[in-house]
């Protein structure tokens, strides 16, 4: 047994349910942690409880369960707050994910806020939800996305954000961590240099909310999204942190009930933070399970799963110059990246190699991972991708190398 030096990784692995599970005879090894997290039996209980015990509408009903549905759902968005540390539980709402929360602030606050002519700065290696957003938006209000270079090594080109953060741009949106490259962005500076210009700051915090202590306010980030299944909760259910004065000014992205406050033939009123950003019944059970996965990963503390991964991931890279032929992706210091390995073996086509390590029971993802922008500035089609969690183990990485070892031999003899 690999020493785990940050907390008993076998006993953590006891939570998990589907971690027993077999695929193809194997003990399944689940290096597939950026396109989804596996939840723990206390997230899935939770869930099962809403429906079991408490299952009612939320902010309507005035009998029991309605209040108990109310209370848990409210409850989730204190945590979610305490979290990130936002000024305000008011700051925090609730969509589906991180792609509904980035296009809700392109329609509430870009079609208000950004003119013909004016650009939304983004860069190379964006998720294809903090791209085609802002793209909608241009055809909207005829304006313009820019995107800022990246190094040979992965990493922002500062010098190129410095030179293209004009008085045209009226919004920064990056990804705090990329989920091909794994380079985490320096999101705390970037901020800075964004505000200096006026413009606002917006942060995809999908692949670093699960993994970092990720702190608004010291940040200071006018606005961050994340999603809850990448976190240890269900999917459907994520998070649009903004700050207070913004979501203020801002006008409702979509309308129905629970948002307003009345409704005339003349017009309607909109309710007070943050429920005008929230129309129609919201996934009660995908928040509740997301507050959950919250306490559960707050139980194991955010810095020790920050070094756990970081562990991986290096011993990871260490062993993968094990292998010739291998070009990684990204930043090759795990101080510098999320626990995110892309990389290609050879000439062989991402999708034989993750076929070939799913028969070994290993799950990875292999394909242009939603960032096509960022294949076409690496000039290839695709990469295999192995990404790691709490949960992972060295030896599981022992045997990811091995099979990798393996399709050397079958498919570069
Ligand atoms: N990336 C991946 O395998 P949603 O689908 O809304 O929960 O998250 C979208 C998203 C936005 N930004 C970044 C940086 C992301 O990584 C993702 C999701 C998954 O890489 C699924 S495509």
């Amino acid at each position: 047994m690999l020493e785990a030096k940050y907390y008993d990784v076998y006993k953590i692995r006891e939570d998990f349910p589907i971690l027993k599970r077999k695929v193809h005879g194997k003990p399944l090894i689940y290096f597939d942690n950026a396109a989804t997290s596996q939840k723990p039996q206390r997230v899935i209980e939770a869930i099962y409880r809403y429906y079991k015990e408490y299952n009612a509408n939320i902010h309507r009903g005035v009998h029991k369960l309605a209040e108990e549905a109310t209370e848990a759902f409210e409850e989730a968005r204190d945590k979610v707050a305490k979290f990130i540390n936002a000024r305000y539980r008011e700051e925090v709402i609730f969509v589906r994910g991180t792609t509904e929360a980035i296009n809700l602030v392109s329609r509430a606050w870009g079609d208000y806020n950004v003119k013909e002519g004016e650009k939304i700065l983004i860069t190379e290696m964006e998720h294809h939800s903090n791209i085609v957003p802002w793209f909608l938006l241009s055809d909207r209000k005829k304006s313009k996305v820019e995107f800022v270079k990246i190094t040979d090594e992965g990493l922002l080109d500062i010098q190129d954000l410095n030179e293209k953060l004009d008085e045209k741009v009226k919004l920064v949106s990056l990804a705090h961590s990329s989920n091909v490259l794994g380079t985490i962005n320096p999101v705390k500076e970037i901020s800075k240099l964004s505000h200096e210009k006026n413009a606002l700051f917006l942060v995809d915090g999908a692949q670093s909310v699960p993994h970092l202590k990720v702190d608004v306010q010291e940040i200071d980030c006018d606005f961050l999204a994340f999603s809850g299944h990448k976190m240890l909760g269900p999917t459907g259910i994520g998070v649009l942190y903004a700050k207070r004065e913004i979501l203020e000014k801002m006008e409702p992205f979509l309308g129905g009930g629970d948002m307003i406050k009345e409704v005339h033939k003349w017009g309607a009123r909109w309710k007070e933070l943050p429920w005008k950003y929230e129309a129609g019944t919201s996934n009660i059970a995908g928040a509740i399970g997301l507050g959950e996965a919250i306490s559960y990963l707050l139980s194991i503390g955010m810095d020790k799963i920050r070094e756990h991964e970081k562990d991986i991931t290096s011993y990871t890279l260490k062993r993968m110059r094990e292998i010739e032929n291998v070009k990684i992706y990204g930043p090759e210091d795990a101080n510098k990246k999320c626990g995110i390995v892309s990389f290609n073996l050879g000439d062989i086509h991402p999708h034989d190699l993750a076929t070939l390590l799913d028969e070994e029971g290993i799950a990875v993802r292999a394909g242009h991972h939603c960032a096509q922008p960022l294949m076409e500035r690496l000039n290839i089609p695709a990469t295999t991708r192995a990404s790691f969690y709490l949960y992972n183990t060295k030896e599981e990485v022992d045997v990811f190398i091995e099979t990798l070892k393996k399709a050397q031999k079958i498919f570069l003899p």
